[in-house]
């Protein structure tokens, strides 16, 4: 640190230079990333809240009641009426909340102390983290050929220590829908905890359904599901970080709760202490100010882009791993290595993302990729060829 004060100024010039290293959304060549640059309304709100703090939630009543309106919210679009949870800071920790609980549950009632939980291969590594901190062992489950995950698999996977089973609702890597009905019905015969990562998923699926598109059922009208992971800084246009995590039933909070004999609450379930009001402000504002309608046409117009995107691709000699369910598209060049083209992208100032299962270029198609900026891709991809 620097002994004397610093002039704001000089402060801001040099903030500014190193910002200005970064890479931006709206130049609309960031390919790989599930976030995007937040609606100007919620960052101002965000900004408003800056100094509230949820892990003393009887010091801030009135963000408290905010937190639990959007949890509310975003149960109800999940087909729950009385939804439990919190906002948290992404999907990661709403993964590791969900397995949190699921162990803590399958430890209480049923006396289970080194638990396993079956994640699909294509599942975040966020559950690795999870796995590692909670002590579980991961049992993954096996792909079908269509990668998504492969329910015999599944039943097979289960044995007398499985704590939870994972499913997803939007892979990271090909923005796929796992047979979750299927997964629900297994684990409600077997008495096992659900989780479904909706991280991608969860602020779009909705809607996309709501406009007539053909998408499998995968939130909490299905008995099984006891948890559902769905982020705000993703396919919601809030700020980073807010992450969401559902639960059923109040008493998954419960077995994952500590005293915190000082504060103006006796018990804490979340993993995080100090923690941002900020985030549930701006994730209420702007559920509010898009509405299901302002979100149903994002979801749409996304799913545009990724149509138009996919059928140019194949007029042009590439392969799309599979038709797409969710705005992401995966591709290859039957003539080349998916890393050499890769780094022709980079070359011409593209940021590129590669997926490993199976190998391919991986295109996120989030709000900050325009039509024109796919025109541009498109132009890249043919002079490639
Ligand atoms: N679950 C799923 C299905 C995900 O895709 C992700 C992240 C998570 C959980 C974890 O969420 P958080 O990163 O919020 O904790 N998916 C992207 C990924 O890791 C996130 C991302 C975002 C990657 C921006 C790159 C990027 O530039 O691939």
């Amino acid at each position: 640190m620097d002994e004397k004060p610093i002039d704001k100024q000089d402060i801001l010039d040099e903030l500014e230079k190193l910002h200005s290293l970064d890479h931006n959304y709206a130049d609309g060549r960031i390919l790989g990333s599930m976030c995007t640059e937040a609606h100007p309304f919620a960052k101002e709100v965000y900004c408003k809240f800056l100094d509230t703090n949820l892990g003393d939630p009887g010091l801030f009543k009135g963000t408290k009641q905010i937190e639990n309106r959007v949890i509310k919210s975003i149960g109800e679009l999940l087909s729950l009426d009385n939804a439990y949870g919190n906002i948290v800071t992404g999907g990661t920790e709403a993964n590791l909340m969900a397995i949190r609980a699921a162990r803590n549950h399958a430890r209480k009632y049923k006396g289970i102390t080194d638990g396993e939980i079956i994640i699909p291969d294509s599942a975040h590594f966020s559950f690795k983290k999870a796995a590692d901190m909670l002590n579980l062992k991961i049992v993954e489950a096996k792909l079908d050929e269509n990668y998504k995950i492969d329910v015999e698999s599944v039943r097979d996977a289960i044995s007398d220590k499985t704590v939870a089973i994972v499913a997803i609702a939007g892979t990271t890597e090909l923005g796929l829908i796992d047979p979750i009905g299927e997964i629900s019905k297994i684990a409600h015969e077997n008495n096992i905890y659900f989780h479904v990562d909706a991280a991608f998923g969860g602020f779009s699926i909705p809607f996309l359904k709501r406009a007539g598109y053909d998408l499998p059922v995968f939130d909490f009208s299905l008995e099984g599901v006891c948890s559902i992971t769905v982020d705000p800084h993703k396919m919601g246009l809030a700020p980073i970080p807010a992450g969401g995590i559902i639960f059923r039933k109040e008493e998954y909070l419960d077995v994952m709760a500590v005293d915190s004999p000082y504060l103006t609450v006796k018990t804490q379930s979340t993993i995080v202490g100090t923690r941002l009001g900020a985030s549930s402000a701006a994730t209420y504002a702007i559920m509010k100010y898009f509405g299901k309608e302002g979100y149903t046409k994002i979801a749409q117009n996304l799913m545009e882009n990724t149509r138009f995107f996919s059928q140019n691709l194949k007029e042009m000699g590439y392969e799309i791993i599979c038709e797409p369910e969710l705005n992401i598209v995966a591709f290859n060049h039957p003539q080349m290595d998916a890393h050499a083209l890769a780094q022709k992208l980079e070359g011409l100032g593209w940021k590129v993302s590669v997926a490993k299962c199976p190998v391919a270029i991986r295109v996120v198609l989030m709000n900050h990729i325009k039509k024109n900026h796919l025109e541009e891709l498109l132009k890249d991809l043919k002079e490639i060829l």
